[in-house]
Formats: structure tokens, sequence, C-alpha cells
């Protein structure tokens, strides 16, 4: 008998290969853990019951590599997918690690790192479709400033707009099924960083040639490092048919990017996140970008990437349990969820204006006195998901 919360295929859970494969290396220490093998990482994975995996170019095929050993690099990958049945569901590019970027790469002032950055994403975007991806996400890491005067920030997004175009111009060239992914962050590694939340993102997007080739790729953490509640923003990207992938993890307040297993850090928050996730529509993968903490040896690294899918499996039990619930269904009404889905005006801007009821003779106190009921409703959530319920 299958246990309950066992991962399977269908609940589309991704890894990045850097999430497993992180080493441990941070500002103030050195590697706690070997290199991991991406063949075995996708195997591992795919025990664990994942659907997919993902890559930036660099994780895949080492900096620096030369051209045959980049195709024996890609072989070993493809073997490995084949046999296991993962897919490849995204894809994306370092721009950060290597010392050449680390002035940015679509945002760097000097013109040649920026025409080198677009030819090192244009290469993996290739590979990128011959694997099958059809999300490419963008995380401009180093894309930012320290100082003011440093970077002239209007003029550094005209050059962020002039990358994504050249990039959907390219994609629509080579007819790939592919689409972008923005991925913001307000700071970490660069001290401000541009792009910084799911909003600035979405506003970046509508400058953009082709916007319909762009979407957002929220994290959990960047979110909540900036303060913001993470499930208003993937709400928003939602509402604005923007959330082209997700990367889930965990993140315990505004501090340094924390990169905790799904379900750690604010478990409130990944209890509403997940609500929203499996009730709003959204079928892209559940994509875990984590960083099993350097403590670990393997064992604790597959202890994490298991934990994380079985968090996300218990909260969407509990999810579902709270939304199928009588009392909450009622405490629902007692709060007015209901009211909030009727258009305030169907009367249109005459009717609303002829309306003495809606102004001259509304009682404003009796609406003042009205309590919402917010917090039985919230009592039945807690309840759920302290599993009392
Ligand atoms: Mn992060």
């Amino acid at each position: 008998m299958t246990e309950r919360f066992t991962p399977t295929p269908e609940d589309k859970f991704s890894f990045g290969l850097w999430t497993v494969g992180w080493q441990g290396r941070d500002p103030f220490g050195d590697a706690t853990r070997l290199p991991l093998d991406p063949v075995e990482s996708v195997q591992r994975l795919a025990m664990l019951g994942a659907y997919g995996v993902t890559f930036h170019d660099d994780d895949l095929i080492p900096f620096g590599t030369s051209e045959s050993e980049r195709e024996s690099h890609i072989k070993r990958f493809r073997q490995v997918l084949d046999a296991t049945g993962l897919v490849v569901p995204m894809a994306t590019t370092n721009l950060f690690t290597h010392p050449v970027f680390k002035d940015g790469g679509f945002t760097a002032n000097d013109r040649d790192v920026r025409r080198y950055a677009l030819r090192k994403t244009i290469r993996n975007i290739d590979l990128a479709a011959e694997l099958g991806a059809r999300t490419y996400v963008a995380w401009g890491g180093r894309e930012g400033a320290e100082s003011g005067a440093a970077k002239d920030v209007r003029v550094a997004l005209d050059r962020m707009k002039e990358a994504f175009d050249l990039l959907g111009e390219y994609v629509t060239e080579q007819e790939y099924d592919l689409r972008f992914a923005i991925e913001p962050k307000p700071n970490e590694p660069r001290g401000d960083i541009l792009l910084p939340t799911v909003g600035h993102a979405l506003a970046f997007i509508e400058r953009l040639e082709r916007p319909e080739l762009y979407g957002v790729n929220p994290e959990v953490g960047h979110e909540q490092m900036a303060g913001l509640n993470v499930t208003h923003s993937v709400a928003q990207a939602l509402w604005a048919d923007k959330l082209f992938h997700i990367d889930l993890n965990g993140q315990s307040g505004i501090k340094y990017d924390q990169d905790l297993r799904f379900g750690a850090g604010d478990l409130r928050s990944a209890f509403w996140l997940v609500d929203l996730l499996e009730t709003a529509g959204y079928e892209g993968p559940r994509h875990f970008d984590f960083k099993p903490p350097r403590t670990e040896d393997f064992d604790g690294v597959w202890a994490s990437a298991a934990g994380c899918m079985r968090n996300y499996l218990i909260l969407k039990e509990r999810a579902a349990a709270f939304r199928a619930n009588p009392r909450v269904r009622e405490a629902l009404r007692a709060a007015r969820l209901d009211r909030l889905m009727l258009p305030t005006a169907a009367d249109g801007l005459s009717g609303l204006l002829a309306d003495r009821g809606a102004f001259e003779e509304f009682d404003v106190e009796e609406a003042a006195e009205r309590g919402m009921a917010f917090e039985a409703l919230d009592q039945l959530a807690m309840d759920h998901l302290l599993g009392v319920r």
C-alpha cells in the first residue's frame, strides 16, 4: 500500500540540479559536500517521486568546457532522462557565478559583457528547446548595484528590455515553444537588484515588444525577503495570467536568502500558497529551489528534498480539508467572501451616481458596526493546518 504523502510524477514536482547539488559553500565557509554528478541527482530525484529536473547551463556543463566535452555531458544527461522518465520543464542561464558577471549580464555597464551574456543565454536556450523545456527562467541576480551613481537605473532598464526583446525575437524566429519567466529578487548577491519584486517584473513585462512571451517565476523566499506576502504576489501573477513557473522554498522573515526546504520557515504562508495554487488552476511544475543546509551529508540532502514534496502534499491535503469543511463554508459566508464576487457597479457609472442608497441615504454607522468575522475563519484554517480538524 502506498504511504500517504508519497509523491508521484502526477504531482509535477521538479528540482533544480543546483539545489540538491549545492555543496554548501557560503560567504563564510567552504564546501561541506562533494560535487554531485547530475546523473546521480536525476536518478535519486526520480526514486523520490519527482517528475522533472531543471538546470543552469553551468550545472550541466561546467563553465569553460570544450565543445566535444559539452556534447558528452549532454549525452549522459539525455540517457539518464530517458532511463528515469524525468522531464526537463525549465532551464535557465548562470549569469552570476563567473567574475565576468560581477556587474551583471544584461545590464552590465560593459557592452562586451552584455553581448557575451546574451550569447551564453541563447546557446542554452537552444539546449533547453532540444530537451523539451517550455519555460526559460531569467534570474538577474547580478543586475543591480551597491551604490547610487554606479548604475543609471533607467538606462539599465533600457538594456534589460533590449536583452529580453532580443531573446523573444530569437525564440520566435526559431519557432521554439518556449516562454520566459522573470524571477524577481530584492537583493543578494547585489546590494539592490533590478526588478526586485513580482510587481516590478509584471510592470516591466508590459513594456516589452512581445509581452505575451514573458511571465514571472516568483520565489517564496525572495518575496518574503522584501517583507511581502508571497501568496498575494502569486495571486496577482495569476490574475495577470503571468504565473509561468514558481520556485517553492522556505524563508523566515526579512533576512538573508535562506532557501530552506518548502514548508520550513513561514508555515502559515506555505499553507495559503498551496491553497492558492491548488484552487486557482495553476498547472505548471511545483518547482523547488531550495538549499539543503550545509550541516547535511548526502542522506540529509535527500531527506531535505523528500521533505519539500512531503510538506507540499501534506499542505495540499490540509488545504483541501479546510475548503471542504462545512463550517469553513459557513465561515466564508459569514466573512462575506461571496459579496466580494459581486461587481461593485453592475448598474454602471450612471446607476452608481443615481443611487441615493449608495451615498446620500447610505447608513455609514450601520455599515461601520458590522464585524467581518475573519478571526473565526482564520482559526478554522489554523485548526486545519495544525491537524486538529
Ligand atoms: Mn532563494
